[in-house]
């Protein structure tokens, strides 16, 4: 099913600017501006992580977001859309070539991803990086009522805490990090690393996905700055405080199992199985085609499972989502052709006439028919070689109100340090990866009970909310938290 297309005006204003009690910046606005075969415009709700995890807490809060609408478009006045007050930042062709597709996803990317693929670092790159940055942080000041909460999301906005500070020192200065934060000896590649570290110090918060990126940052503000760190406390040398600290991101549990218990998400996951044959096991992925997701190594496992003849396609099918992102950057582009190669030779070598050993889809499902898919799949498989978190792991379990189903889940997701009942695997190993994915496949309904039980306490009291809620009461009273 495609994602739903709004067509309300892009011309009704919004909320006057420097009336906002709370505002947030990420790259991306929740929604795309796309243009409909009439030659209209209209907005589309955009999918992605950031979106589903922000857009309950802006909306509670009324606040608004600032954001590049997609495309390389000139500035658009703010507008309101589906309630939410949203300030559009416009980017020219060049600045996506060189901040957004450059910078962001050519140099930060791979380098926060313990380098998967070489990082490459252009000064042109770094220079457009510098100058969108101060575009957002420019709109910041211009949209923040007087003491506002600024938050500042993810590694495409780095400097804009530093800017935001010079222009506008009576506000309340919020960053969080979706992706992880490197170990000190991968980020000093940077050529820029000060710049960088100096720009998230102008927050009184930087939040992180999980403690060890905290303590990445703390450790090389120390050794970059030489400014004094205790814990999760840096000083600075005119006295000002900015603390460092994990607030692993969630989800909205309840609402994403009440989709799941609904009687039509039901009977379209009966029909999602049947679709493929009613195999004995579903094994499902998920994710952005992303290099970092480890989508080779997961249906390298398994079609080796399937050459060896310890499963066939009468008893497990793969379904793998895999929705293209960043398709002008080159290693994407290498990355799609790659799987495509792979699922045809995985396919051609087992499949039978009607049953693909991989059902190999590029679409983007609503939300619906995600809850579906979660709840037809007996395992789910989540491999990233390296994940901030994760948030598709966490929906499966939250979909799974029936105690049923297997998570296997990678390692080096920061999921795993909450959802520890998982099947963990290194998906570096692909006999452990193997080894794992026959025992979720075989594993005894108690077990499975046993795991899931365990996994959805947890999520059900860790959602998107408690995440929000602990991450502005953080920024409101950093210290309240401290021990000491
Ligand atoms: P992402 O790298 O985008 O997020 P993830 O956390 O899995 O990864 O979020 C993806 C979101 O997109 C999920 O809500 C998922 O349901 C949705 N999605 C994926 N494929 C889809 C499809 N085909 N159709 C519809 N929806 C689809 C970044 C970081 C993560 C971090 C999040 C949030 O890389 O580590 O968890 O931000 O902080």
């Amino acid at each position: 099913m495609p994602t739903k297309t709004s067509s309300r005006s892009t011309r009704s204003k919004g909320r006057s600017r420097s009336t906002s009690p709370m505002v947030v910046v990420a790259n991306r606005l929740p929604v795309d501006l796309v243009e409909n075969e009439d030659g209209t415009v209209a907005w589309r709700r955009s999918p992605g992580g950031l979106v589903t995890a922000l857009e309950p807490v802006l909306r509670r809060h009324h606040g608004a977001w600032i954001g590049w609408p997609g495309g390389g478009s000139a500035d658009l006045e703010p507008f309101e859309e589906d309630g939410l007050s949203l300030v559009p930042v416009g980017l020219s062709d060049q600045e996506v070539e060189e901040y957004y597709e450059g910078f962001s996803n050519g140099s930060l990317w791979p380098l926060y991803h313990d380098v998967i693929v070489a990082p490459e670092f252009h000064r042109e790159w770094w220079d457009s990086y510098v100058t969108v940055n101060r575009r957002f942080a420019r709109k910041a000041a211009e949209t923040a009522a007087p003491g506002a909460v600024v938050w500042v999301h993810d590694y495409q906005l780095q400097l804009v805490p530093q800017m935001l500070r010079e222009l506008r020192p009576d506000l309340r200065i919020g960053f969080f990090l979706h992706i992880p934060f490197p170990p000190t000896e991968l980020f000093l590649q940077v050529p820029w690393r000060r710049q960088i570290i100096e720009g998230l110090l102008g927050a009184d918060l930087v939040g992180f996905q999980v403690p060890g990126a905290a303590a990445n940052f703390v450790r090389l503000v120390r050794n970059l700055t030489g400014n004094k760190t205790h814990r999760d406390r840096v000083t600075l040398a005119d006295g000002r405080v900015v603390h460092a600290k994990a607030y692993p991101i969630s989800i909205d549990s309840q609402g994403l199992e009440q989709k799941a218990r609904h009687p039509a998400t039901q009977a379209r996951a009966k029909e999602i199985r049947e679709e493929v044959g009613n195999p004995a096991r579903i094994l499902l992925g998920v994710d952005r085609l992303d290099y970092t997701k480890g989508i080779r190594q997961r249906l390298r496992a398994f079609g080796e499972l399937l050459r060896d003849g310890l499963v066939s396609v009468d008893d497990a099918v793969f379904i793998q989502v895999a929705t293209p992102s960043r398709e002008r950057v080159e290693q994407y582009r290498v990355l799609r052709d790659d799987i495509d190669m792979l699922v045809g030779r995985i396919n051609g070598d087992f499949g039978r006439i009607g049953s693909p050993a991989i059902n190999y889809m590029h679409t983007s499902f609503d939300r619906n028919e995600m809850a579906a898919l979660f709840l037809a799949a007996d395992v789910m498989v989540v491999t990233p070689l390296r994940d901030g978190m994760n948030l598709v792991a966490k929906e499966y379990v939250a979909c799974r109100y029936d105690h049923d189903g297997a998570l296997l889940l990678s390692e080096f997701a920061g999921a795993a340090a909450e959802l520890k009942q998982a099947f963990l695997v290194n998906p570096y190993d692909i006999n452990g990866l193997k080894e794992a994915l026959l025992g979720a496949m075989s594993a005894e309904p108690r077990e499975l009970t046993r795991r899931m039980r365990a996994m959805r306490r947890y999520l059900l009291e860790h959602d998107i909310d408690r995440w929000a809620a602990e991450f502005l009461d953080g920024l409101a009273d950093p210290g309240s938290h401290d021990k000491d």
